[in-house]
């Protein structure tokens, strides 16, 4: 008879799944900054799980709303029928995002979030009566989830390279990048706000009466914390805006008081057509996503459609009334705490700490706004990610979890980090690094 949970059974995701199982890292319980190992160690939470515990572990809030709802109604048929709270999380969700941006789309993750991007930029078209805007457009080194939608118009290799032909009609303009020009920026760098113009560039070889959509992240999280250049993103509205191309802003890492507002778009000023989010909208306890769109895509749909089933698209889970019932308490948790604003002041405090390890060992680059920094590594000669991913190991045994993308340290406090937890981050952090050999 096989042994059971000998660890053998459980295919993880992103994970060095053989390399894991020789040394694993597990964790049972968690509070507030904190996770507990298994072998009883605290480990400070550098990155609010995956990007999505905002208002810390462990909220009673959110347990006995989560709790009270399975006990009282667990499960809502998602299709022509209806439950009140995705309604009242869908009015809370557009009350703290951009004007104009009123329509929830639910999902349960941020990979199915971006794929009803997708599908509604397209839909809406047809709708309107452009049903040649089809072609997706996408950016070099962004991170959309997947999906096959989201690595079709995602932009880092390895997430595609296996995974045959992908989507057609699908164009990248240019990664922003840029760090011979902007190594060690705080906040938006300087250089790079021309890149926009890339857009451009595909607009001229395809022609705008085929172009649906453009989806890049506000600030591209998973490919290594890439701030946008200072006024790029206006640049890339203004163009959209002139060949009435939809602007996507997938914000299913920055959604919900990363950057210190409620969303990446209030943060820039810049509001696009349709918004992805994910991870902190129920804190991250139960899954789920939404696709928040405008009211003229919204109202086109309606008054357009030819059909009573105005969009063909949905999940079984969507608006799902437990995920519901957590998002409203996270809500009112962000909400009553004032943890977006918490997070813009301890965003000053990170940026000054995170600078301070400019010269320690190996340290190539520093890049940090809102909520978020990452410190880059060096790659080790012919072995990249080596570096990066023994960082990972060592900060572990210290009793911090680290995320890392290759040799991209990257950090994302839960907002109700106090400058002390920032302190210990970093402390860790450099020891970490000056055993890095
Ligand atoms: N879009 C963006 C911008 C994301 O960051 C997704 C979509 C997909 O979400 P789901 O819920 O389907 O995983 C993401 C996910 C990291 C990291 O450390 C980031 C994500 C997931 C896991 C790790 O960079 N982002």
């Amino acid at each position: 008879m096989k042994r059971l949970n000998n660890l053998e059974s459980y295919w993880m995701p992103f994970t060095a799944n053989r390399d894991f199982k020789k040394d694993p890292r597990m964790v049972v319980a968690a509070d507030g900054m904190y996770y507990k190992s298994e072998t009883g160690q605290d480990i400070l939470d550098s990155a609010a799980g995956l990007w999505c515990v905002n208002a810390g572990h462990n909220r009673p809030e959110i347990t006995s709303a989560i709790s009270e709802q399975a006990a009282t109604l667990d499960f809502a048929p998602s299709f022509q029928y209806g439950h009140p709270k995705s309604f009242e999380l869908a009015s809370r969700v557009a009350d703290i995002f951009p004007k104009g941006l009123d329509h929830v789309f639910f999902t349960n993750s941020g990979s199915e979030a971006v794929d009803s991007t997708l599908k509604i930029a397209l839909a809406y078209h047809r709708a309107r009566g452009k049903g040649t805007k089809t072609r997706l457009i996408g950016r070099e080194r962004g991170y959309h989830g997947v999906g096959f939608g989201g690595i079709s118009v995602g932009g880092m290799p390895r997430n595609r390279q296996y995974f045959g032909s992908l989507l057609t009609g699908v164009d990248h303009i240019s990664h922003t990048f840029l760090p011979e020009k902007n190594r060690f920026s705080k906040g938006s760098p300087e250089h790079g706000d021309y890149l926009a113009d890339t857009l451009e560039d595909i607009i001229a070889l395809h022609d705008a009466s085929n172009i649906a959509s453009v989806i890049v992240e506000p600030v591209a999280g998973s490919t290594g914390v890439l701030p946008p250049p200072k006024n790029y993103l206006k640049r890339l509205r203004e163009i959209c805006d002139k060949h009435d191309i939809l602007l996507i802003f997938d914000e299913v890492i920055t959604g919900f008081g990363r950057l210190g507002k409620a969303t990446a778009s209030e943060y820039f000023g810049v509001t696009p057509d349709i918004i992805s989010c994910a991870k902190a909208i129920t804190n991250g306890i139960i899954p789920m996503g939404a696709a928040v769109v405008s009211k003229e895509i919204y109202d086109t749909m309606m008054d357009e459609a030819d059909m009573p089933i105005e969009l063909f698209h949905g999940y079984t889970y969507s608006g799902h009334p437990i995920a519901s019932a957590a998002g409203l308490a996270a809500l009112d948790i962000y909400r009553d705490e004032d943890l977006f604003n918490k997070a813009g002041k301890t965003a000053k405090y990170l940026e000054n700490i995170v600078h301070q390890l400019k010269n320690d060992k190996n340290v190539i680059d520093i890049r940090n706004l809102g909520l978020v920094a990452a410190i880059e590594v060096a790659p080790r000669p012919g072995a990249v990610g080596a570096r990066g991913y023994e960082a990972m190991k060592k900060a572990w045994h210290k009793g911090l979890m680290l995320r890392v993308t290759g040799d991209t340290l990257a950090f994302s406090p839960p907002l109700i980090a106090e400058n002390h937890d920032i302190d210990k981050i970093f402390e860790i952090v450099q020891s970490v690094l000056k055993e890095l050999d």
